[in-house]
Order: C-alpha cells, then sequence, then structure tokens
C-alpha cells in the first residue's frame, strides 16, 4: 500500500521534489485563513523591475523577519512593508511545519514571500540568488489555481521542462537545484470537471487567482543580523 499515486512525492531533478497535494483540504483551508489576516496588515503590492520600472504582473507581500522587495533601484531583502513601512507578519504556522517537515535545514526560514496571480499574470524564468544562505532550500506552497511551473537548468540556455502545480502542492529546491532557472508560464483555467466542488476563493484571491509562498532562508545561521 502506502501513499497513493498521486501522493508520492517526484524528483524533478536532482535536488527539485515534487509533493503532489502535500496539504490537504482541511490545511489549505486554515493556511489561506492564516494568509487573508496577514494579508489585511500586509496588503499586498505590485512591486516594479528594477532599472526600467515595468510593473510586475503578481502582486506581492511577504510575511516572516525578512521580504523579498522589488523596486527601480533592484532586488533586496528587507525588514519593512515598502508602502506601509510596517515590520511584516509572522510566517504562517503551517507553513513553518512544513519548512521543518520538508527543507532539512537546521535553521527556521526567515523570508515567506507571498506571490498572488490573476488568471493573466505570469513569473519570467529567472534564478532565486539573493540569499546569502544558498545552502539552504527553498519551499513553495501552492494555493488556488493550478499553474504551468517551467523550470531548467542553472544556465538560461538548458533545456526547460514543464509541470503542472495545483493547489496544496509543495515543492523543495535544494542542494543541485537551487539556482537552476524556473518561472510561472501561465496560471490555468479551472478545470471543468471540478467547477461544482471548487474550493470557495479564500478571499483575498481574484476570482480564478493562484497564490505561492515561498520560504527561505536569507542570512547564514550564526551571521551577525545587519541592519
Ligand atoms: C526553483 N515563485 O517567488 S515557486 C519566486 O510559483 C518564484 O510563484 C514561483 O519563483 C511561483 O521566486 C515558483 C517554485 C520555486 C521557487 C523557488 C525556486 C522554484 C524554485 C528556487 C530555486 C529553484
Ligand atoms: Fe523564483
Amino acid at each position: 500500500m502506502g501513499l497513493p499515486a498521486e501522493l508520492r512525492p517526484v524528483e524533478l531533478l536532482p535536488g527539485l521534489i515534487h509533493y503532489p497535494g502535500y496539504l490537504d483540504g482541511p490545511a489549505r483551508c486554515r493556511l489561506a485563513a492564516d494568509l487573508a489576516a496577514r494579508l489585511a496588515d500586509a496588503p499586498p503590492y505590485r512591486p516594479r523591475m528594477p532599472r526600467t520600472g515595468r510593473p510586475f504582473s503578481v502582486t506581492m507581500s511577504n510575511c516572516g523577519a525578512l521580504g523579498w522587495v522589488s523596486d527601480r533601484s533592484g532586488y533586496r531583502y528587507q525588514a519593512h512593508h515598502p508602502e506601509t513601512g510596517k515590520p511584516w507578519p509572522a510566517i504562517p504556522d503551517l507553513a513553518l511545519r512544513a519548512w521543518d517537515d520538508l527543507s532539512g535545514y537546521p535553521a527556521l526560514p526567515e523570508a515567506c514571500l507571498v506571490n498572488l496571480y490573476d488568471a493573466d499574470a505570469r513569473m519570467g524564468l529567472h534564478q532565486d540568488r539573493d540569499e546569502a544562505a544558498l545552502d539552504a532550500p527553498v519551499l513553495s506552497l501552492s494555493l488556488g489555481a493550478s499553474a504551468l511551473f517551467r523550470y531548467g537548468g542553472p544556465n538560461r540556455s538548458n533545456p526547460t521542462r514543464s509541470v503542472r502545480l495545483h493547489a496544496g502542492d509543495a515543492l523543495i529546491m535544494g542542494g543541485a537545484a537551487r539556482l537552476i532557472h524556473h518561472g510561472i508560464d501561465r496560471i490555468l483555467p479551472p478545470a471543468p470537471d471540478l467547477l461544482d466542488s471548487a474550493e470557495p476563493g479564500p478571499g483575498f484571491l481574484p476570482q480564478d487567482g493562484r497564490c505561492n509562498l515561498t520560504l527561505r532562508r536569507v542570512t547564514r545561521p550564526g551571521d551577525a543580523p545587519t541592519a
């Protein structure tokens, strides 16, 4: 017996592990409710690309001691919301538990980036390398609409593949996969056969929208925090 086939972890690449349906319905519901409260305190805002100032198609917020932000001056981690100036709210407990369960990393995550996609939003192919703790994996949790996730290799020219990410899926990117290129090609429309049983939206998501949480260790454990 063991796990049903659709719940078995799949190693997409060495270090890139997909856990389909990692969060069950009640867990997704609780995480969404937690998140709704956090986002009331730290409202999603629309980041801009460095230099050009071009707006992202996703909106973002963060939880945790440090949040990832982007504006005309660049990408960085900072302790305060760029619009309210307030510290980011705490990382939802369920997300911390998932980190404990899946990361294998001996320190807590410091950042939980919240990406909100409407049906037309996407995220171009990029690497995550703004963290000093590149020995720590990145953990992603998906809520809401499904998405087509694309992943390649450490060089932009490496071949890419894609996989669908659904609500409740977890993805861990560590080791050899930590610096691979990746992105979200598109948000998928709700499956017609599931329309009746579709989960009620968590409130903060637009119709047919998607939410992704990425948990990261930013500083190397033991390093003095920077001002
Ligand atoms: C592979 N987010 O926030 S999560 C991001 O669904 C980001 O919102 C996407 O890429 C999203 O930076 C993809 C999956 C993911 C996250 C981080 C990774 C894959 C990764 C870091 C390294 C390699
Ligand atoms: Fe990324």
